[in-house]
């Protein structure tokens, strides 16, 4: 094994615009391995905590980088998030900031990989795990977005489709552009103003009942072309929507927490939605516990600001048997290691892990090698726009390994 021998830090721009932080990693042996700290707009409540990258940077070299160079093995992952763990000291990441430690946790794993010539899924994986033909990560594409991500556009944050009957990645990835592109046509036959939100998806000037029409037209064509079921899946990002009264509050409409359930429920079995991400409040472990009664048989009911990553809130997400299925964002926790343990705590108890982008991104692609490494069923990258297709080219490259 090799130790670190350098871990430098920077500031570079995100896609938004705003400052994010990388940390480049070179260990003993000239392996080389560079991050980015991805961002959310629509943060959980209990995401670790991210500093302003100038104070992130200067409190990762005060207290981490010392610990790490020359010290800690870069193929240990375990020790190397450990030490920096150790190293600030607090439980939410609050001294560091989970951004400088996810850009030198990211970074480390790639130096790693290097220094031994493997892939970085692979590394990740363990030796024995490679990508097969047959089993591949499903990108979820997001085609319409609101919310957060976008201003006058729909309630709901993120339409997305689901190609899971894609035959492959590289399939799946341009049927995901292909509805996207579909999409952006009948918004314009329907003289529906779209502009696009952070993550590339159209942010239409429109209501949530006519996006869902639209989207569910658009699938249907390029499914029909393709020859293959795409599916559509929802991102509610309902802790946006509710107020302090547990009221969830929509452009037109307001639902109690149990209309909330009832809602989402009729959306499943009117759209036959294969994926519903956060459609209650991320306190409301007791509702997604009687949404998951309901339709969690057949669809996807994951938790992102309900779960934030976080082994101990998943813990109680499984005995609650609140939500079936949990995103996964490295950053919202701080270290691959958290990343990959809330992963097997997920599969173990049968949760369905998807590994997740942010809405502010960078071209870093680890989240595509995280995905391939763990086998997990599902990614979400977004559909379109250069920080997103940077994840969804590795995956179709990764792809090219395939046994
Ligand atoms: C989400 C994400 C990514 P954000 O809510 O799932 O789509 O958005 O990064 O703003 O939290
Ligand atoms: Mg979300």
């Amino acid at each position: 094994m090799s130790r670190a021998h350098s871990v430098e830090l920077r500031r570079i721009l995100d896609s938004r615009g705003n400052a994010t932080v990388e940390a480049d990693v070179l260990t003993e042996d000239g392996g080389f391995g560079r991050a980015a700290a991805p961002a959310g707009a629509s943060t959980g409540a209990y995401e670790a905590v991210e500093l302003p990258p100038g104070e992130a940077i200067a409190a990762a070299r005060r207290l981490a980088v010392p610990r790490l160079e020359g010290t800690v093995h870069a193929g240990d992952q375990r020790a190397v998030d450990a030490t920096l763990r150790g190293a600030d000291g607090t439980d939410d990441l609050s001294e560091i900031g989970a951004n400088a430690v996810v850009a030198i946790s990211m970074a480390v794993a790639k130096a790693a990989a290097d220094t031994i010539g493997v892939p970085l899924y692979q590394h990740l994986g363990g030796a024995l795990r490679g990508p097969s033909s047959d089993s591949f990560p499903v990108p979820l594409g997001n085609v319409v977005g609101g919310g957060e991500h976008a201003r006058d556009a729909t309630d709901i944050q993120e339409f997305l489709a689901v190609p899971v009957g894609a035959p492959n990645v590289v399939e799946a990835a341009f049927a995901n552009a292909r509805v996207h592109g579909r999409v952006g046509d009948l918004f314009d036959d329907h003289g529906i103003t779209a502009g696009k939100g952070d993550e590339g998806a159209w942010a239409p000037q429109t209501d949530d009942a006519t996006a869902f029409e639209i989207v569910d037209e658009a699938i249907e064509t390029v499914a029909d072309d393709l020859g293959f079921e795409i599916r559509m899946g929802l991102d509610v990002a309902a802790t946006e929507l509710v107020d302090d009264d547990g009221v969830y509050r929509y452009t037109d409409v307001e639902r109690t927490p149990d209309e909330q359930v009832d809602y989402v429920a009729s959306l499943v079995d009117e759209y036959d939605l294969a994926y519903v991400e956060d459609p209650l409040d991320e306190e409301a472990f007791g509702d997604f516990a009687a949404l998951t009664d309901r339709v969690g048989s057949r669809t996807e009911i994951c938790g992102d600001d309900l779960f934030v990553t976080n082994v101990e809130r998943l813990q109680r997400g499984i005995d609650d048997g609140a939500g079936n299925s949990i995103l996964i964002k490295p950053n919202q926790i701080g270290t691959l290691t958290d990343a990959v343990d809330a992963i097997n705590l997920a599969v173990a108890n049968g949760f369905t892990p998807v590994i997740s982008h942010r809405s502010g991104e960078t071209e870093d692609t680890t989240i595509a090698h995280l995905a391939v490494a763990t086998d997990a069923p599902f990614v979400k990258t977004g559909a379109v726009g250069g920080e997103r297709t940077a994840k969804l080219n590795e995956l179709i490259r990764i792809a090219d390994d395939a046994v």
